[in-house]
């Protein structure tokens, strides 16, 4: 087995898992957030800056690197670790997601997905198989199985029919895995907002054997009640000595929330993302650099931050940055934010350790206001 988890302890008030994940290229302590470099670099950063704010594994995606430079070009490179440059663990995503939300012309056949190259406009496919041996090419330590996000909303037999279609493939990928000895392949449970489907799809894909499980189709435009309603409904029935992990989730509430009912993985592009159009996380809620009302505000970002940003750069100097489209102001803003992120991540694992998750979840919450992100 290419991974192992190991359960330390659960929070007595809140059920939250502390764990670790150990890897090929290292442990994981977890709950962890994975910041999303999903062209073999998380935009902006180099690896050396998120080894000094303690990322401890990025995620990177099948579909983009397939595209471009081409999964061979990548193994021919040694994988992605020397490609990149980064030592530490990594996982990709098995494209399953955007081939459906990247490329507009898509048909989805029981073999799998024809598209269109979203760049140059070449016809393309990809199935269970191919995104594979793409993903064997990558090398990463954890890789994903293909899967399909169905839509929100989204009906029922719809919803029914995609779930099982997600299962037939992950049972592919299963076969067409060509490295189980150094990467671990997780299932992804599908089934939409429908309790039932959720629990039908959790029986089909904990069948078929994985070394840890994800969570997919969810924060794709429901409420967030109804994410927490799902989740909640959904973790319990994962099994307990295997990683669970939210797909696409990382705004500071959902990943309170997320720990809260079980959840031990998660990734977003929401901090670099919303960083380079100048909106920053802080313990007082977000706050957008980019706003006129900074131009003469000479305090850091985050008064309460230590990152290398908040100790050297004022929001005037930032937002100054933004405004002319300077790349070192993205990257001020991409440093802070993803050190937010990491250390709320840090503050959550002494939370657990001390029993305290849902106090701490309080606390957070009053400072940091409901507002998303
Ligand atoms: N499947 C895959 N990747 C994903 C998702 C999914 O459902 C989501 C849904 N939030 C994000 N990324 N393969
Ligand atoms: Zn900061």
């Amino acid at each position: 087995m290419a991974v192992r988890y190991e359960l330390i302890k659960t929070c007595k008030q809140s059920g939250a898992r502390l764990g670790r994940l150990h890897t090929p290229h290292g442990t994981i302590e977890t709950p962890v957030f994975m910041p999303v470099g999903t062209l073999a670099t998380v935009k902006t950063m180099s690896p050396e800056e998120l080894k000094e704010m303690n990322a401890q594994i990025i995620l990177s995606n099948t579909y983009h690197l397939y595209l471009r430079p081409g999964e061979d070009i990548v193994r021919e490179a040694g994988g992605l670790h020397a490609f990149m440059n980064w030592d530490r663990p990594i996982l990709t995503d098995s494209g399953g997601f955007q081939v459906f939300s990247l490329s507009k012309l898509r048909h989805i056949e029981e073999e799998g997905v024809h598209f269109r190259n979203h760049i140059s406009g070449e016809k393309l496919f990809i199935s269970p198989e191919k995104a594979t041996q793409i993903q064997n090419d990558l090398g990463a330590d954890i890789i994903m199985a293909f899967d399909e996000c169905a839509p929100y909303p989204a009906d029922r037999d719809y919803v029914k029919a995609s779930l099982e279609r997600t299962t037939r493939w992950a049972e592919r990928c299963l076969k067409a895995h060509q490295r189980p000895h150094d990467q671990a392949l997780f299932g992804i449970v599908q089934g939409g907002m429908y309790p039932d489907l959720r629990a039908q799809s959790v029986k089909e894909i904990t069948s078929l054997g994985f070394p840890g499980y994800a969570v997919g189709g969810l924060s794709v435009g429901e409420p967030k009640e109804v994410m927490n309603q799902i989740l909640e409904e959904t973790t319990p029935l994962l099994p307990a000595d295997k990683p669970r992990y939210l797909m696409g989730v990382g705004s500071p509430d959902a990943l309170i929330d997320g720990v809260i009912r079980g959840i031990d993985m998660f990734d977003c592009v929401l901090p670099t993302r919303i960083a380079r159009n100048g909106t920053t996380m802080t313990s007082q809620g977000r706050l957008v650099v980019r706003n006129a009302q900074y131009a003469r505000d000479f305090r850091p970002l985050d008064p309460e931050c230590d990152c290398y940003t908040c100790r050297n750069y004022t929001r005037a100097y930032i937002r100054h940055l933004i405004k002319c489209n300077e790349t070192f102001g993205f990257r001020l803003t991409t440093y802070h934010n993803l050190y937010f992120l990491l250390r709320l991540m840090e503050n959550i694992k002494e939370a657990i350790r001390n029993d305290s998750l849902l106090d701490f979840r309080e606390q957070f919450f009053e400072k940091y206001g409901f507002n998303r992100p």
